[in-house]
């Protein structure tokens, strides 16, 4: 347990905070954000590097156009013109990518100051979000958990209260790359999805259309397959996200395990369980050369995420109502 100043964002401090399990596994995350910034894990011989790609710079995460590592809501993914209804009413979000919200808006949680308190192996995670922000309804008191087991498992657990009916879908938005230390991109990793059906988008990345796997190859992972068959598909799909996948899937409610990824190289893999019904791939599709990450190196999928969450933009499929409880597990077992 280890807590240090690393900068000041709006006259706040940032601190990131270190946890462990006795493995020598270590994770660091900032109270801005939540923002992940290292996963420390060993590979097959023993060496221990960061699995999750992360800025160079403390600073870049004020602002973190890549979203790096952080708790995004409170809705996950793109709302149609910020329009969504509540009791009949129309409820406009603000627009922060296009014509569309997007990750919870302009302030969202990705950008907010959480309270954090330390426990071992685990950091409890508080903010409450008042009424209005980013145009969404309700006081929500969120609470986020992150937590290292013995066995190498790590849990993220999601818990919102609100005062008035609002929607929630939150998920976490760390690029793993197995790596380490970002060395390659993904490309040559591993995915299985337990997923027969895929959405696809809309010019504006809107899901617009649930599609058997079997009748979009590319997006096909129920057996485990190189990520760069997708990247190298003539698959329009593909193309109309920058060469990648930006994608929800929708996973099989009787697979224990919904997700692996694995990288052959270095022997790590991360296989995932989750209450959530979805998952976004996001194949780091619009990663640029700068800011520059994990020691100077910063291209095209650095790293993959694994958003866990429903589909966005059902956002009717998701209110949370006054006196209820929004509670999600999302688990990566992480091996090596
Ligand atoms: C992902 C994507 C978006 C966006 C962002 C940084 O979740 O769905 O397209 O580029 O994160």
């Amino acid at each position: 347990m280890a807590k240090k100043h690393v900068g000041t964002f709006q006259d706040k401090s940032v601190y990131a905070y270190t946890i462990s399990n006795s493995n020598g596994v270590e994770l660091t995350a900032l109270n801005y954000g939540g923002a992940i910034t290292e996963l420390n894990v060993p590979d097959k011989n023993g060496v221990k590097e960061n699995v999750i790609i992360s800025y160079d710079d403390y600073a870049l995460y004020e602002k973190n156009p890549y979203y790096l590592g952080v708790i995004v809501g409170r809705t996950a993914g793109r709302t149609a013109d910020g329009k969504l209804y509540i009791d009949g009413e129309t409820v406009s979000l603000a627009l922060n990518d296009g014509d569309n919200h997007l990750h919870g808006g302009v302030n969202g949680l990705s950008k907010s100051f959480w309270n954090v308190t330390e426990e071992n192996s685990a950091l409890h995670f508080e903010y409450t979000s008042p009424d209005g922000e980013d145009d969404y309804p309700g006081n929500v008191k969120f609470q986020v958990t992150y937590q290292l087991t013995e066995d190498n498992q790590f849990i993220i657990d999601y818990h919102a209260e609100t005062d008035k009916t609002t929607p929630i879908n939150l998920t976490n938005h760390a690029y793993f790359n197995l790596s380490g230390d970002m060395k390659q991109d993904i490309l040559d990793h591993d995915l299985q999805l337990a997923s027969n059906e895929v959405y696809v988008l809309d010019q504006g990345s809107i899901p617009k259309e649930k599609l058997n796997v079997e009748e979009i190859d590319a997006f096909n992972f129920k057996t485990k397959k190189k990520i760069k068959l997708a990247m190298e598909s003539s698959e329009e799909q593909v193309a109309l996200v920058g060469g990648g996948i930006d994608h929800p899937f929708l996973l099989d409610k009787q697979a224990e395990e919904k997700i692996v990824l694995t990288d052959d190289q270095s022997g790590r893999s991360i296989r995932v369980k989750t209450d959530d019904p979805a998952v976004v791939i996001y194949s780091a599709n619009q990663i640029q050369a700068t800011p520059l990450l994990n020691g100077g190196k910063a291209a095209k999928y650095a790293g993959i995420c694994l958003e866990t969450q429903e589909v966005p933009n059902q956002n009717e499929s998701y209110l949370l109502n006054k006196d209820e409880i929004y509670e999600k597990r999302t688990v990566f077992h992480l091996r090596y």
